[in-house]
């Protein structure tokens, strides 16, 4: 590898190894070569499991501590000099005073240690898109998976010598210590500090640290959007290629729709579906006026329960071979992983995700950790599109937001115009789920599907969408669903999963003025007849179910919606006006 020259960079480095006190510093190269000499490490010392290599050739597990199994939104930071540009629903402190806590925390935190240096890029080096960061980190565990979900190497050296600015990005697992866990974004500074944690969400630095969280920050500055969403390519017969974004919140189908298998009778008819990205996608406005897409990540991290060859059989197949799996349960027989709705075999031999001997056939405690993860090279990924790799960014079609909502909110509607669109994204609500710290199957606003993503105030993101939208002359159209719906008795209404093309082929020939719709106080639903449910067992009486929208129940999102926004004493004007239509209409029905 040649070395880093940039001085800027060295001085960085200098100084955080001052403060850290590692006893070698180590830069990444991103060779396979390199690679394997510190899993080897990571293997001798345990940290890290090799898995059965015949099987699951590649393949390494990992387990973290107890209460570091998600991502800690309470210990999530964003530190501006003045607090209103964190905004009403970011955890804030003032730079210097987090600066001087966090360095206490970082002294001789890495004693005994090598410190890694891992140059990576956010997007394709070379395009328009790619964000370039530097993490340093004492985890081994952190080299590998950034390996994965990032491009890391030589390219982004010579980037950074040709005189690239970069993310400071520092991470130490110093004792893992919970009480002293901090997730700290200096968006000022283009500088990310996080300590004591060893769990992925909090520690690959350059997913939701950087991708997100710093990223909406430049975005705002410099004219584009960072958001928590997916890309997905849809062509029709005649081979003529679409693609939309989804935004939904953590682990609410977003990989199952990143990579959907075409129902049969879709399939047989030519359509055909791949994927670009399950999580994150970085927007631009092109020179023809339409919003163009990228995926910046270059793998996918997970959730393992419940990914299966029906669910899911492209995922699966992604995990196969070079992927990190962590607190899922081991089957100790032939050294592999399983996990909970994986398939009805759950191993008897096996060891649940904290270590403890655990039978799957008569246990009744879970074997894997409900937000065990894969961390999966996308190139592994049976459909991925070819535009992943160019990193030259997509048209996109539509924009779709969505929750996990049993009530309320019917299975697809279109927004009016791009405004109204905003409003609906900003007023989205969904269940919690395990992706979090906290209770789960809490009904929370999530604008965007961005409330623990936002690296800034929210009220002018809002005004960031607004903004943008008057910059475009075609913008995607946008429309919100509800997978989740259920009926009496509890359960789901609609089949979801491949069968969900269908409420995306409705939006996609709304797009092109070919499908029917009725206008209603949400905006553009379908009738029963405009969805093609050829070859399903939905009855209309179950499309209708699905498609109702209840007055008494929009009496109450009206009431949750107005209590949410009451801590934006400035929201955007288009977004009060969209809101007050809702109201009226919903008043009238
Ligand atoms: C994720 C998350 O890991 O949203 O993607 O938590
Ligand atoms: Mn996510």
């Amino acid at each position: 590898m040649t070395m880093v020259t940039n001085q800027i960079v060295n001085d960085w480095v200098k100084e955080m190894a001052e403060m850290t006190k590692p006893d070698e510093i180590v830069w990444v190269d991103g060779s396979k070569e390199q690679l394997e000499q510190i899993k080897q490490i990571a293997l001798s010392t345990g940290e890290m499991i090799e898995l059965n290599q015949e099987k699951l050739p590649g393949c390494l597990y990992y387990r973290t501590k107890p209460k570091d199994v998600a991502r800690d939104e309470k210990r999530t930071i964003i530190c501006t000099t003045r607090k209103e540009d964190a905004g009403p629903t970011n955890n804030w402190v003032a730079p210097d005073e987090m600066y001087a806590k966090l360095s206490k925390l970082f002294d001789g935190s890495m004693k005994g240690r090598t410190m890694y240096a891992i140059p990576f890029s956010m997007g394709v080096v070379g395009t328009e898109f790619s964000k370039i960061g530097i993490e340093l980190t004492d985890s081994i565990y952190v080299v590998l998976s950034m390996a994965i979900m990032t491009r890391v190497g030589q390219s982004v050296i010579d980037e950074l010598n040709a005189g690239a600015d970069f993310t400071r990005c520092l991470h130490s697992k110093a004792q893992i210590d919970e009480t002293e866990k901090y997730i700290v974004h200096f968006p000022e500074d283009n500088t990310i500090w996080s300590i004591n944690s060893a769990y992925g969400g909090n520690v690959l630095l350059g997913k939701k640290c950087l991708a997100l969280r710093i990223g909406s920050y430049l975005g705002k500055q410099e004219g584009w959007m960072a958001e928590h969403m997916l890309i997905l390519k849809i062509e029709n017969p005649q081979g003529e290629a679409r693609y939309v974004c989804g935004a939904f919140p953590s682990a609410c189908g977003k990989t199952n729709l990143a990579m959907l298998t075409p129902p049969e009778y879709f399939r047989e008819k030519g359509y055909k579906v791949s994927t670009i990205g399950d999580d994150i996608s970085w927007l631009r406005i092109g020179s023809d006026g339409r919003l163009y897409a990228v995926n910046p990540e270059n793998g996918f991290f997970g959730v393992a329960p419940g990914t299966n060859e029906k669910s899911n059989p492209n995922a699966l197949k992604t995990t196969h071979k070079n992927t990190i799996f962590t607190n899922v349960a081991r089957n100790l027989d032939d050294n592999t992983v399983w996990w909970e709705r994986l398939d009805k075999n759950p191993p008897e031999n096996g060891e649940d995700w904290q270590g403890n001997p655990w039978n799957g056939k008569t246990s009744t405690e879970k074997g894997a950790h409900p937000n065990s993860r894969f961390t999966a090279p996308a190139e592994n990924c049976p459909i991925i599109a070819d535009e992943f790799f160019t990193g030259e960014g997509v048209p996109i079609s539509a924009i779709i937001f969505g929750g996990r909502r049993a009530k309320a909110e019917p299975l697809v509607y279109e927004a009016r115009d791009w405004n109204h669109g905003v409003f609906i994204g900003s007023a989205m609500a969904s269940e919690t789920t395990a992706a979090a710290n906290g209770k789960v199957g809490v009904v929370r606003h999530d604008p965007m599907a961005m409330l623990p993503f936002c690296g800034y105030n929210m009220a002018d993101y809002f005004q960031h969408w607004i903004d943008m939208g008057k910059k475009m002359t075609n913008p995607p159209k946008i429309f919100h669903v509800n997978w989740f719906r259920t009926d009496e008795n509890d359960e789901f209404l609609w089949p979801g999963f491949g069968d969900n093309l269908r409420a995306v082929l409705w939006m996609l020939d709304r797009c092109e003025g070919k499908a029917g719709a009725v206008e209603t106080p949400l905006g553009y639903e379908p009738k029963p007849e405009d969805l093609d449910v050829n070859g399903l067992n939905v009855t209309p009486e179950i499309l209708e179910k699905l498609l109702k929208i209840d007055k008494a129940d929009w009496e109450n999102e009206i009431k949750g919606i107005e209590e949410f926004y009451s801590q934006f004493p400035d929201l955007p004007q288009e977004i009060k006006d969209n809101f007050d239509r809702l109201k009226r209409e919903v008043e009238k029905m």
